[in-house]
């Protein structure tokens, strides 16, 4: 039985048009597009929610957008603003987990499995993300919690704008019978069209088709069909820089300078260490030992040392000892800080690539950005 997992999706609501609007106070209320202009054949990147009554939206010619709302103001849109309030929102993010993949700047995926906020409760953390959104950086955002990706991301649209939605794990066989197959990320309207006509409206329709129809109807996209509908999706939550190294370090309240109480301390440091290393080691494996010393001085040594393949775990704690011992002696003074780490490979490049292809979905390569 795989861990049971706990999922945020956060989506910014109209979020071109709410950072103008925020900007600028007087746009409040006003059906507002942000996008090209129309006698240059622009199109609309997206509406607020006054203009999307007037059935304005994303991807739109300008010019049509103006025909449907004819006192719709069209603004240029400011990319660096929108990149830098992207950066904002990770950084709220990160109080939660590191564990973040972003799927375009207004939207992410956050993994909050282990977050010890809120005794680990989803959707208070979700909850205390949008509150503080609101109040640093003046925007709203919504939210979907959910044991994957898949349903995450269908909650989050599910109350939006500025709202939230969880799918706790005991709802998720009865929430998706009566969800339409067209909130499947990559069901566009061609394969709901197709599937409407094998009789199939919601994930409980596509339900009865067997596995073997699904593949010979859609290839490999049948199996995603097939998992989907019963509320399940195994892909990770991928952050997207790739880790290069894991450390702990430890200062020290009293310098240190006994070898005995070193070994202690590392012991301690390698306790932790597996810990946090234990949460990204089925996408990488240590190939190097690194151990950080700090004197009172404030003076500093690393010592490093490959990870042979002498089967030998990467935490064997004899082997951070004799790093320890062996580079103490070069300052050979009282120690403030230590530090144990990792230097780390990303798994196979196959298995990484093989990822990528899953999450690849249709609806994300038309996607006009
Ligand atoms: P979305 O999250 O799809 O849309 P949104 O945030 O404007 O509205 P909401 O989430 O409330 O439905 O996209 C985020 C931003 O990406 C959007 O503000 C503008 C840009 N964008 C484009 O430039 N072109 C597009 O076709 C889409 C869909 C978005
Ligand atoms: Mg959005």
């Amino acid at each position: 039985m795989p861990r049971l997992r706990k999922i945020i999706h956060i989506d910014a609501d109209s979020f071109y048009a709410s950072v103008e609007t925020r900007d600028n106070p007087e746009l409040v209320g006003r059906p507002l597009a942000v996008g090209g202009r129309a006698d240059r054949r622009g199109v609309i990147a997206t509406a607020n929610y006054a203009a999307r009554k007037f059935g304005v939206h994303s991807a739109m010619a300008a010019s049509r957008a103006l025909k449907l709302c004819p006192h719709l103001l069209i603004i240029p849109p400011r990319f660096e603003v929108y990149r830098a309030v992207s950066a904002q929102f990770h950084e709220i993010f990160r109080d939660y987990t590191h564990l973040i993949e972003p799927l375009s700047l207004d939207e992410a995926f956050l993994d909050v499995t282990d977050s010890e906020q809120f005794q680990g409760s989803a959707t208070l953390i979700a909850a205390d993300i949008r509150r503080r959104v609101q109040a640093e950086l003046g925007l709203t955002v919504s939210a979907g919690i959910a044991p994957n990706k898949f349903l995450a991301k269908v909650a989050s649209d599910w109350q939006k704008p500025d709202g939230m939605f969880t799918i706790a794990p005991e709802q998720v066989s009865g929430f998706v019978l009566a969800l339409p197959v067209s909130k499947i990320n990559g069901v566009g309207r061609v394969t709901a069209e197709k599937l409407r006509r094998m009789g199939v409206q919601t994930c409980g329709d596509l339900q009865l088709l067997a596995l073997e129809t699904l593949v010979q109807r859609f290839g490999k996209y049948g199996q995603r069909l097939y998992d989907v509908a019963r509320g399940i999706d195994h892909r990770q939550v991928q952050t997207s820089r790739l880790r290069k190294s894991i450390s702990v370090e430890r200062t020290y309240a009293q310098d240190i300078d006994l070898m005995p109480a070193m070994i202690v301390q590392v012991d301690e440091l390698l306790l932790e260490l597996a810990k946090r290393f234990g949460k990204i080691a089925d996408r990488y494996f240590p190939t190097k030992r690194v151990i950080k010393i700090k004197y009172s001085d404030f003076t500093q040594t690393t010592l490093e040392e490959a990870i042979g393949d002498s089967g030998e775990p990467w935490n064997a704690p004899a082997v951070f000892h004799r790093l320890v011992a062996t580079a103490w002696p070069r300052g050979a003074k009282p120690v403030r800080l230590l530090g144990a780490g990792l230097r780390l490979q990303p798994r196979g490049a196959g298995e990484l690539d093989q990822m990528n292809l899953f999450e690849d979905d249709p609806l994300e390569a038309q996607a006009l950005r």
